[in-house]
């Protein structure tokens, strides 16, 4: 690490992402109430050693005036954070539209709607305009904090422009840039008009970062086959310039959700929890409501599993914790009524005046009762038809101590990778295979149940997620002394 007068320096990290890790609430023209939002991210970056890091973001809300603007910059500086200002229309272009109905379903190889597809491709050429103009207002505020030696870290598809735009500013300013979602197989990635020129601003980076091998390889491939340019082992030269492309795994805060356990409260809740659903089996599944995540098709496969194994009837329940998101597109809108038609088809026809097979909530639970929910649970059920990773699975394994519950989770998870030897790997697609894995998960022995599940708790502690962003900043720091060296040679 850097020194001064001797004493080790604490690296400077700017990380820019979409959306700040606040909920900003206006109360007045010149008062706002901060909520720190602990998600992942957050906390990887708190638990990073050695690292000083602020945050560039949107804070989610439109303040098209200067005394709100003044007030929210001056409360966020106390959390760390810096925003990024953006108007109503270029969000409507830009988030809504360029990132959330044109990359976002096609990274996930859903495709864009059929009814939207037309309308999608005529508005096409403004919406990338506007998601560029988007990635340049985030460049404006980087280049206004950056000082000399700071490492900037981009986050996701919302920022594939925003590595270029950092380094036409500064072309030694260290940028690395991290992939959330899959990126697909390069004959996907070739449908995208705008294909070329996110490619080129991406390796415009030092590193380039995807929770797995796989989507490092379709990013490398994508290179080669679209650009022409030459993959190596290490990752894409343009003209001896080289881009290091690596794969860098996600992990939760383990000990965050282990400490949870043991707080009154929460042992209170399980306690309830086990009360309330004695004499059955618990399945569980957790997600954002979203068309990725598979959510009618596992509930359809619980129903066939119903179908088959009348006995099981009345000894199972599955509680179905679906937040809502992104409410104002008719596509998840969509997506909502279906799972409740699926949802009340299913417990009219197998629920009894008492119970009812499938409990399903459109909303999000605080943190300590999605510990206590985890904790209890038998078999958890994660079904995504892509995932980047998928965090749900890793906090069901960090919450199950002396239970040992299954997890039958999708192959096309990221976490499929790493948590596959103890999981039951599935297809979401293949309903019969899903309702036989849940049939095989709540008879299975409980030898296997502890061998499945010692195998996962291991990974899960010990790929954290503060190693997963120290060994990103490392090393993005180690990749521009590398390149530093090849010019001085
Ligand atoms: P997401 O698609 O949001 O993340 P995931 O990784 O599962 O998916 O993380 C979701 C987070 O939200 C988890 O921490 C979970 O506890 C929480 N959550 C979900 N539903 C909830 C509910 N009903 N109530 C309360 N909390 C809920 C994106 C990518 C993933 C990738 C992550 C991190 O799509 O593939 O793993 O980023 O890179």
């Amino acid at each position: 690490s850097r020194r001064s007068g001797g004493r080790p320096m604490k690296q400077r990290l700017l990380v820019v992402a979409n959306r700040l890790p606040v909920s900003a609430v206006r109360r007045g023209e010149d008062s706002w109430s901060l909520e720190i939002s602990a998600g992942g991210l957050v906390s990887a970056l708190l638990g990073v050693k050695d690292v000083d890091a602020k945050w560039i973001g949107w804070a989610g809300v439109s303040v098209p005036d200067e005394v709100g603007q003044r007030a929210l910059t001056k409360a966020l500086a106390e959390k760390r954070c810096i925003p990024v200002f953006l108007d109503e229309e270029i969000v409507h272009q830009y988030y809504n539209g360029y990132c959330n109905n044109i990359l976002w379903p096609l990274f996930h190889y859903l495709g864009l709607p059929q009814e939207d597809r037309l309308a999608t491709t005529r508005s096409f050429q403004s919406q990338f305009d506007a998601y560029k103009r988007a990635n340049q207002m985030f460049a404006d505020v980087v280049n206004e904090h950056y000082q000399e030696g700071d490492v900037v870290w981009c986050h996701d598809y919302h920022l594939m422009f925003l590595p270029k735009c950092l380094k036409e500013y500064n072309s030694k300013m260290k940028v690395g840039w991290f992939l959330h979602t899959p990126f697909p197989s390069s004959e996907i990635h070739r449908t995208l008009p705008s294909r070329s020129e996110l490619l080129r601003s991406v390796l415009a980076a030092d590193l380039v970062g995807f929770h797995t091998y796989d989507y490092a390889r379709h990013f490398v491939s994508a290179c080669t086959r679209i650009l022409g340019l030459e993959g190596t082992p290490e990752g894409v030269e343009d003209q001896g310039r080289l881009t290091r492309v690596a794969a860098f795994p996600i992990g939760i805060d383990s000990d965050r959700f282990k400490r949870a356990l043991e707080l009154p409260a929460v042992k209170e809740h399980i306690n309830e929890l086990t009360h309330r659903f004695a004499g059955r089996k618990v399945m569980l599944g957790v997600d954002r409501l979203d068309m990725i995540k598979g959510i009618p098709q596992k509930i359809l496969a619980f129903e066939k599993f119903l179908e088959e194994n009348p006995s099981w009837r009345d000894k199972v329940v599955l509680l179905q914790i679906a937040v809502p998101t992104r409410t104002d597109v008719p596509e998840y809108q969509k997506l909502t009524s279906q799972v409740h038609e699926i949802v009340g088809r299913i417990n009219g026809r197998f629920g009894t005046l008492t119970a009812v097979p499938i409990h399903h909530l459109d909303r999000s639970l605080d943190f300590h009762a999605l510990c206590a929910l985890y904790a209890v649970t038998d078999v958890a059920l994660v079904t995504s038809l892509r995932d980047g990773m998928n965090l749900v699975s890793y906090e069901f394994v960090a919450c199950q101590g002396s239970k040992k519950g299954v997890l039958i989770l999708s192959e096309f998870a990221g976490a499929a990778q790493s948590l596959g030897a103890g999981a039951l790997l599935v297809n979401p697609w293949n309903i019969t295979e899903v309702a036989a894995s849940i049939g095989y998960a709540l008879n299975m022995s409980p030898d296997e149940r502890e061998k499945r599940h010692r195998h996962n708790y291991a990974h899960v502690t010990t790929h954290t997620a503060q190693d997963w962003a120290e060994t990103f900043v490392s090393e993005l720091n180690d990749t521009v002394v590398e390149a530093q060296l090849r010019t001085r040679q």
